[in-house]
């Protein structure tokens, strides 16, 4: 603690002095008038004003005058020290997620579609970044036209393959999801458009009725069944049915989660001379569970993909994510109860159009 005394004409100018000395801390302890001046002259000079103030050294100790060269780094020390505080507030800063980027109307519109139909995210992302690289900058383009550059990416994406007619076509999927019924349309088809001798083997044998449910279309059509229970009797079936030109595997639906069931069944089909895999899925599949399918029943090594119920929903994504999740090629669409009728070879411009909204 310093105590300093001040003279002054009044207390503004003290106030001031003060100040400019000491800095705003300095503390008033007493102010009084005194005779202007020191000895008899004092008694003719006008009185003043002493003020007795205190300051606290430590906290307050006034640099004493500095020169303009050191005025000046003084104030570039603190502009950097002020730096450096904003840097430092910056650097705490949480980072915001980057913005998405924007997206043309006429695509927006597009992206909003395709997630309604509820195609893959990854893949509508792919899709529309695609159409936006290729789309003409700056200039507007009607749906018609924007629709059909999307139609060709979607055609360029989807995977069908040809009627093989390999000579044993098994059908694996989960349950209910139409393997039986798109079975029966597939025998009638062979038997009685195209003549051929089909035999039909089951080897559903988990669910009740199933068994009568194959009876019944194979009493219907008139096409030998056989029912088995393990491996070794699906080669001895098989063996029996030599004198056909075609052989249709039906196998029992698997809960997509039952992974023992699936590893059984995969272990049935690989004794299996080299065979077309049908893996039924239905349109009604939303794309998680068409990921769970897939991977699921990777054992089986299916080979073609069949989508049934189509007739079932209005969101047809799962045509496109068939393709891509699982890089199988499609073979038939079913849309109906209805046996032999309600099935049709996949093709590329009806699956387009079905993603797309349009009629067909
Ligand atoms: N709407 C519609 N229904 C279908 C279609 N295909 C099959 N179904 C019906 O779906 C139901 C189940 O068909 P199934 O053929 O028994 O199915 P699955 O896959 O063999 O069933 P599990 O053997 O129990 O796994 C039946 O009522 C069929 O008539 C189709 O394309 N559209
Ligand atoms: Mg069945």
């Amino acid at each position: 603690m310093r105590i300093k005394k001040f003279y002054a004409q009044d207390m503004r100018e003290g106030m001031y002095r003060i100040k400019e000395e000491l800095g705003p801390e300095a503390v008033i302890l007493q102010s009084r008038k005194v005779r202007g001046g020191r000895g008899l002259l004092g008694y003719f000079l006008p009185s003043r004003l002493e003020i007795t103030v205190a300051v606290d050294t430590v906290k307050n100790t006034r640099r004493p005058e500095a020169s303009p060269r050191q005025d000046f780094e003084i104030k570039i020390q603190e502009m950097l020290g002020e730096l450096r505080g904003n840097v430092r507030e910056l650097m705490s800063r949480p980072v915001a997620p980057p913005e998405p980027p924007e997206i043309r109307p006429e695509l927006l519109r597009w992206q909003e579609h395709l997630q309604r139909q509820d195609v893959y995210p990854q893949l509508i992302e792919e899709l529309i970044q695609e159409m936006e690289e290729s789309l003409p900058v700056e200039t507007p383009l009607s749906d018609e036209i924007s629709g059909l550059i999307l139609q060709k990416k979607l055609r360029k994406r989807l995977m069908t393959a040809p009627e093989k007619g390999a000579p044993i076509q098994i059908f694996v999927g989960p349950t209910g999801v139409g393997k039986t019924t798109t079975l029966a349309k597939l025998a009638a088809r062979y038997a009685l458009y195209q003549g051929e001798r089909v035999g039909i083997i089951t080897i559903d044998h988990y669910r009740i009725g199933a068994i009568e449910q194959m009876r019944t279309y194979s009493d219907i059509t008139g096409l030998p069944l056989e029912v088995v229970m393990t491996p070794r009797e699906l080669l001895g079936a098989i063996e029996r049915f030599k004198g056909c030109q075609r052989i249709l595997i039906d196998t029992a639906g698997r809960s997509t989660l039952n992974r023992a069931h699936i590893q059984e069944l995969a272990g049935y089909l690989k004794k299996l001379p080299p065979s077309e895999i049908f893996l039924v899925v239905s349109a009604t599949t939303k794309w998680q569970d068409l990921q769970l399918i897939s991977e699921n029943f990777r054992p089986m090594e299916f080979n073609r993909l069949i989508f049934t119920k189509l007739d079932e929903t209005n969101s047809f994504g799962i045509l496109i994510n068939g393709c891509f999740m699982t890089k199988v090629p499609a073979i038939y669409l079913t849309y109906g109860q209805s046996v032999p009728d309600d099935i049709c070879l996949a093709d590329k411009e009806k699956m387009s159009s079905l993603i797309l909204g349009e009629e067909v």
